[in-house]
């Protein structure tokens, strides 16, 4: 059977590059008769990795980041709620909170163990998050989280992983492990053929949305910068400022253009909002100027975004209870599945059972 699995981490609001990226996918998924199962996971444990070390005791910066206003539980109810608005359905996907379903870190341990090093000193992602900062300043859960990810994957016996871009990298290792795993112990491919963990064609799906302030950055909840990223639960007095204030160049004629990164990424963007090719998309604004397309883009953003997140800041304000039936219902449901493969991997490995 077909069974997709995708993850978000609540480190913060769900912004526009994660909505484009990966959810607005997880929904149309919904409507494929060809799958059978889908998990998506608000993957809270993942969102640990930078929070406690690298504080300013230790030398840090992170303690900037810290003085968030919501809590962990408050960012993970809010991540669910989002998800919900942005048209998840309890009926058709199970949506859990990834530390409810406990067998993930304990299948993370097996994996860790079958799992070289030499394959995450590789990790593009991992060089990026630590870039100048020293092993003091971060944890080794930055360092291991890809191998909880392939854990997140292989609990659902997942061969479809709808993630964007930037994850690339880590879904080819858990296919790496998997492969290991199944050599080493499954010869009956306790794992689905890891081939099959692929991406589905899709234009937009490949592509980075990049950060507002600085286009060589992918747009990231964690920015300290709060203008590089439209929030799906921005306001519109909010969505307009950010894009008013996006960086652009001088040369004024709305083109695409590779070379010019600002414009291409927000080209790219209202391409993606209207669902059509972004190589065809500058012909709409050859009578405008910069500050007339990121006004016409601000209004595509809010029709598009705000009703999303004026239901997911409801869902939180007013039915709390909903939203935690929602996920236990999940989390039961996840749980069933994952703690079936647990069971498998450990008769495999050769572990001693408990009477
Ligand atoms: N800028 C992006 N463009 C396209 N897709 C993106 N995704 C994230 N940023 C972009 C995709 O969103 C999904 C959920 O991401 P995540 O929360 O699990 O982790 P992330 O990739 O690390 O996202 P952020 O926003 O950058 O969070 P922080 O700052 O906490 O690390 C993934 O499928 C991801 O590909």
């Amino acid at each position: 059977q077909n069974v997709v699995l995708s993850g978000i981490q609540p480190s913060g609001f769900i912004h526009l590059g994660n909505y484009l990226g990966a959810v607005q996918n997880w929904v149309q998924l919904q409507n494929q008769t060809e799958i059978q199962k889908r998990y998506y996971s608000v993957v809270d444990y993942h969102s640990l990795t930078q929070k406690y070390v690298g504080l300013k005791d230790d030398g840090g910066e992170a303690e900037e980041q810290e003085q968030k206003a919501d809590s962990p539980q408050e960012l993970t109810l809010k991540t669910a709620a989002t998800l919900l608005a942005c048209g998840i359905d309890p009926k058709k996907s199970t949506l859990f909170v990834q530390s409810h379903v406990q067998a993930h870190t304990e299948m993370m341990w097996f994996l860790s163990c079958l799992t070289p090093q030499s394959w995450l000193n590789k990790m593009i992602q991992y060089k990026e998050k630590k870039g100048s900062k020293s092993d003091k300043q971060t944890s080794l859960s930055l360092y291991s989280y890809p191998v909880l990810m392939a854990a997140d994957i292989l609990a659902y016996r997942a061969n479809f992983v709808p993630v964007g871009e930037d994850q690339t990298q880590h879904l080819e290792l858990a296919k790496d492990i998997a492969e290991r795993f199944n050599k080493l112990f499954a010869e009956d491919q306790l794992f689905p053929v890891p081939d099959k963990l692929s991406y589905k064609e899709s234009p937009w799906v490949y592509n980075r949305v990049m950060s507002l302030v600085d286009a060589s950055k992918k747009m990231s909840k964690s920015d300290p910068q709060k203008r590089s990223c439209i929030n799906l639960i921005d306001d519109p007095e909010i969505i307009r400022i950010k894009i008013s204030r996006a960086k652009t160049d001088s040369l004024g004629r709305i083109k695409y253009d590779p070379a010019r990164p600002e414009l291409f990424n927000l080209l790219h963007i209202y391409a993606a909002i209207e669902g059509k090719d972004v190589k065809q998309i500058d012909k709409l604004f050859e009578d405008d100027n910069m500050f007339s397309f990121k006004e016409k883009l601000s209004n595509k953003l809010i029709d598009k975004i705000c009703p999303i997140g004026e239901q997911a800041l409801n869902l939180c304000a007013k039915q709390e209870d909903y939203l935690l039936d929602v996920l236990d219902q999940g989390a039961k449901e996840a749980n069933k599945e994952a703690e079936f493969t647990l069971k498998m991997m450990k008769e495999k490995v050769g572990i001693l059972r408990r009477n």
